[in-house]
């Protein structure tokens, strides 16, 4: 009896670890395979431009107070909210939400290095699955710490002129932060499919090779969260959409008032 005992348990286990490595490889597979790139005929554009509601914000800038030999002893402006003149946001992220199917998704960030102790580039993007070389250009030891939920977070230590390549698996947002200089952040966006845009300083976006059809196209900034509209393009065509986020002071204040 008792050695049918042994022997039931351990089938018993073999199948619930064999459903569990199902279930596992199954259910990523699903998340990598969620969108099919090829070839797009007579695709359309989204153009526009992101911008702050209200009064632009005065600049800001950030203290550097270690390593002022290499990081220099100067404070260095904020690139948090960065407005131009005519109210345009640079480093704002627009892209399509949900698209299931369209252009081939080639490119992205190769590297985010720490040089002079600023994160270049302060925003980036790249390809799930992708692997990305983490640069110590300065000739002092930096930290890259990863505030990520559904990729593995890392928080380590990079010496002077070393590099860390990290691979990411699955769409996310991601803050990367030095914890040795606290004024250094970047921002990892890992995007489901190749529809996103980071504007320049001019607030512009262009999104190409679009499927005719209605999306969900959002404007994102690191500091102002995020935006929604819908837009549908046409075949060949060009469809206009313009953002303004608000700062969430503002947004606050009128929710009281209400
Ligand atoms: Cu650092």
């Amino acid at each position: 009896m008792k050695k049918f005992a042994g022997r039931y348990n351990i089938i018993c286990f073999l199948a619930i670890a064999m459903l569990s490595l199902v279930l596992f490889f199954g259910n990523s597979r699903n998340i990598l395979a969620a969108y099919e790139g090829g070839a797009v005929s007579n695709g359309g554009t989204i153009t526009g431009t992101v911008k702050i509601a209200g009064d632009a914000p005065e600049a800001k800038t950030l203290k550097v107070d270690k390593d002022q030999a290499t990081c220099g002893h100067d404070d260095i402006p904020s690139e948090a909210l960065i407005v131009s003149g005519d109210s345009a946001i640079k480093n704002a992220v627009v892209s399509i939400t949900k698209i299931s199917k369209g252009k081939k998704f080639e490119g992205g960030t190769t590297t985010i290095d720490q040089k002079g102790c600023v994160f270049i580039p302060h925003v980036s993007m790249v390809p799930p699955g992708s692997t990305i070389e983490l640069l110590n250009s300065d000739d002092i030891m930096h930290n890259l710490h990863s505030w990520s939920m559904k990729n593995t977070a890392f928080n380590e230590g990079v010496t002077g002129h070393g590099k860390l390549p990290k691979t990411f698996e699955f769409p996310e947002t991601i803050k990367i932060t030095c914890d040795v200089h606290k004024w250094m952040t970047s921002w990892l966006i890992v995007q489901e499919n190749p529809y996103y845009a980071i504007t320049g300083a001019d607030g512009k976006f262009k999104l190409e090779g679009v499927p005719a059809g209605t999306y969900t196209v959002q404007a994102w900034q690191e500091s102002l969260g995020k935006t929604t509209q819908e837009v549908t393009v046409s075949a060949g065509g060009e469809a206009k959409a313009d953002f303004e986020l608000e700062e969430k002071s503002k947004k606050k204040r009128k929710r009281k008032r209400k």
